[in-house]
Parts: structure tokens; sequence; C-alpha cells
């Protein structure tokens, strides 16, 4: 008899995003990687807290960057190449490349390749001189760079936004580590960093008098259910979001307002009267602690730049030859 070698058929895949949440909610405290509230609505609400009065950070960086382009290009190598981290719609980088005609390429570098070539495609003729070369890639990993931004005599990085400290302080070294190897020796990083500062203004940039936040945050429940076929009851949930000065971040989570059971992908999680899922952490630095942290892992602080409130702070690092 001839022994046919059966083909092994492998089992359905879980999505990352099923098996995130289902260990997220089987695990004590409860909790959801923030990274999930970027769908379409998700996104579409965090553009609109950009705009919110409460909502400081966006409106320091771009004041801070407007005011400091030229003395931040200064720092700039002639015919660098500037690679941004998660580059969304490129529109603070608009602001350096404008102050920086010395820089040779744009480097866009995001998971979402179809957004970054749209971005790349409306960048190039506002700035012909310039090499415009999308990649598209998880931030956290490692990733190749295009091979004329490898060539260029340096590589600048640029992270705006505060991302860094939506990253756990272990993450946010990994970034760090991680972005020294793409950019190689010599590599200058610009950094976008939110500021520790009084509470009430922090509570209040988190739980807006509009609720855009509480939108958002809630949001997370109608992906869930929408994708993972959950039963999640929207108004049986709350957002919280306060600060915690012991750690240095603020902490959004939503808050069963009952004692209740809720299905998600087949299983069912039990919630007390109060029990929250936490689904985010804003950590703030102080110029000292960012400096701190980026030494640690072989960058050396080059220039920092505040708002005349000190709310918010680029800072540039350098990393030896
Ligand atoms: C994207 N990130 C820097 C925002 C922050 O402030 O941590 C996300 C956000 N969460 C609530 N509001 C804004």
């Amino acid at each position: 008899m001839v022994a046919v070698a059966r083909k092994r058929i492998p089992p359905p895949q879980a999505s990352d995003f099923e098996s995130d949440i289902v260990e997220g909610l089987r695990a004590t405290p409860k909790r959801v990687p923030a990274k999930y509230f970027y769908d379409g609505a998700g996104s579409q609400l965090f553009e609109r807290i950009t705009e919110l009065p409460e909502y400081y950070p966006t409106r320091c960086e771009l004041r801070i960057l407007r005011e400091h382009a030229c003395d931040i290009a200064k720092l700039i190598p002639e015919g660098a190449a500037l690679v941004e981290f998660g580059s969304g719609s490129s529109k603070k980088a608009r602001i350096l490349l404008a102050a920086a005609p010395k820089l040779a390429a744009y480097v866009p570098v995001d998971i979402c390749g179809e957004m970054i070539e749209q971005e790349a495609a409306d960048l190039r003729p506002d700035f012909p001189g310039l090499k415009v070369l999308p990649v598209t890639a998880d931030i956290t990993q490692a990733f190749k760079l295009p091979a004329e931004a490898k060539a260029a005599p340096a590589r600048v990085g640029f992270f705006p936004g505060s991302t860094i400290g939506n990253f756990e302080p272990h993450e946010a070294a990994a970034f760090l580590r991680n972005a020294a190897g793409i950019l190689g020796p010599g590599a200058m990083l610009i950094i976008g960093a939110d500021l520790i500062k009084p509470v009430e203004v922090l509570n209040a940039a988190y739980n807006d008098a509009a609720g855009v936040t509480a939108k958002f945050n809630l949001n997370l429940l109608v992906r869930i259910n929408r994708e993972l076929g959950g039963t999640f009851k929207l108004d049986t949930f709350e957002h919280h979001a306060f600060y915690n000065g012991e750690r240095h971040r603020i902490e959004m989570h939503l808050a069963s307002l009952k004692r209740q059971k809720v299905k998600v992908a087949g299983d069912t999680f039990e919630f007390r009267a109060g029990e929250t899922i936490h689904t985010e952490n804003s950590y703030k630095y102080s110029l000292a602690s960012l400096a701190a942290l980026a030494r640690g892992v072989g960058w050396q602080p080059a220039g920092v730049w505040t708002d005349r409130s000190d709310y918010f702070s680029i800072q540039a690092f350098t990393l030896a030859e």
C-alpha cells in the first residue's frame, strides 16, 4: 500500500485583534491594548480630540515646531534623510521639511501603506527637490530603509505627537534602541514628548467637556461588538480618565456601571459593578526623565525646545559615530 501524505489543513487562526482582546479581558485587571483605538471611527475621533480646547498637546507641539523650526533645522546635516516613525498625515514633518531645504530625502514610515502612499503623492509637488520614499512597516519592529536613505550622509529620525507616551517605559526604551539600529551610527532623533504639569490641566485634557475623549474610549467597545460579535451595552460602561501621579501617567479605563456578563468571540466575561477595562496609559515625562531613558540606550541629548507654559517638548538626541 502506498502511503498518501495527507495535506495538513491549519486550523482557522484567530486574528491578532481577537486574541489580544480575549487575552486582555481574561486578565486581572482587565485591559485592552491602546493601539486598537484607531479604526476608521477612532482615527476620526482622535482628530477631533486634537482640536479640543482642553487637549493642549497637538497645539503646543505645532507651536514649538513653527517657532523653532529654523533652530531645529540647524542641527540637521546637509543631504540628510528624514525618517518619520508613524507618519500618518505628515502635517508636522511638512514644517521641518520647509525649514530644512538641505534635506535630500523624506522617508515616512507607517503601518498603513495606503495612507502614506497618498501622503507621499501629495508631498512631492510641494517639495520638488526632495526624494519622498514611503515605507510600510510596524515602527516597533526592525525594518530596512530604502537604499537612497541608507546612502545619505546622515539620517534624522522624527517621532512627534508624544506617541512615545503611549508606550510602557520598557517599550519606549525598546523603541529608542530599535530606532538607533534602523538609523545607524551618527544619527539624530527628534522626539515630541508631553511633559509633567499641574494635575488639573492633565485631567481636563482627557475629560473634555464635549465628551469626545469618552466617545473615543467607548468606540473600542463598538469595534469589539462589530468585529468580534461582542454584546457590550454602551450605556452600561463609562469613560474614566485620571492622572496617576506615582507613575506619571494618565490612565484611561472603561468602568462597568453594574454587575453583568458580556460575550465576545464566543467567550463570556463577567464584570463586577465598578470593575474597569484599562484601555490606555499616556506617560508624561520631565526633560530629565526622557533624557535618562534615551541615554540608557545610547542617545545623547542635543537640543530641547518647549512652549511658553512648558507643557510640551521637542527633544533632539544624537548617536555616536
Ligand atoms: C496618541 N496619543 C499621544 C494620545 C495621548 O494623548 O496619549 C492618545 C489620546 N488618548 C486620549 N486622548 C488622546
